[in-house]
């Protein structure tokens, strides 16, 4: 074997123990609704089996909620366990929030100061409504692992990153009160795509009034 032919060997085989360290994979799925259309909004997240869960971390900064054009945007957001939320007001008027929880009960108002940000710290659902503007809705959802994501109006997710192994994918959307779908699945270097079907339809949410029609407080 000649010398180039061995360094050429010596690269390959740092190039596999680095991949191998990594073994990582991502999971990517479809969500659909009942009728087999793509399904927007819908949480989904991989626990592992069998394996700890990585400590948790807290992000540098909160996770952000906003208060823009009188809507909560976006209208789904999901964070691990112990994060906290900002609620942020772009608006050039007060709002009055009330979550419902039942993970999360506040409630406060909110006008250009934000209130300090809310620590999730229980796994679970949080519905926020705005009392002064009666079409304002968001779900906070809280969740024990790092690994989620929440669907696009093509149904898909990407949830990157992954370490290899044996999960439970459990998907959770905020228009139906049945437990979440869970299924079994092996995360791989090559995983491949999971379909994700729920047994409802989506509810057509309450639209705010029309830019002319909303005359603000
Ligand atoms: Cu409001």
């Amino acid at each position: 074997m000649t010398r180039l032919n061995m360094r050429a060997l010596a690269v390959l085989a740092g190039a596999l123990l680095l991949s191998g360290a990594a073994q990582a994979g991502a999971i990517v799925a479809k969500v659909l609704d009942r009728a087999g259309k793509p399904m927007s909004d819908a949480v989904i997240y991989a626990v592992p089996i069998g394996a700890p869960l990585p400590a948790f971390a807290a992000p540098a900064q909160p996770v952000q909620v906003l208060q823009e054009d009188m809507e909560f945007k976006p209208y789904v957001t999901v964070v691990r366990t112990g994060t906290p939320v900002a609620f942020v007001n772009k608006d050039p008027h007060e709002h009055h929030i009330k979550s419902f929880g039942p993970a999360k009960e506040f409630e406060f108002k909110i006008s250009t100061s934000s209130p300090p940000p809310i620590v999730f710290d229980r796994a679970g659902n949080s519905v926020v409504v705005c009392y002064l503007h009666g079409w304002m809705r968001a779900h906070i959802h809280t969740v024990d692992t790092p690994w989620f994501a929440v669907s696009g109006a093509d149904g898909l997710v990407r949830i990157a990153n992954v370490p290899n192994g044996d999960y439970e994918l459990r998907a959770w959307h905020p228009d139906t009160l049945a437990p979440p779908l869970v299924m079994k699945l092996k995360v791989s270097d090559v995983t491949p795509l999971q379909e994700v079907k729920f047994d409802h339809l989506p509810r057509k949410r309450r639209s705010k009034p029309s830019q002319s029609g909303y005359q603000g407080e």
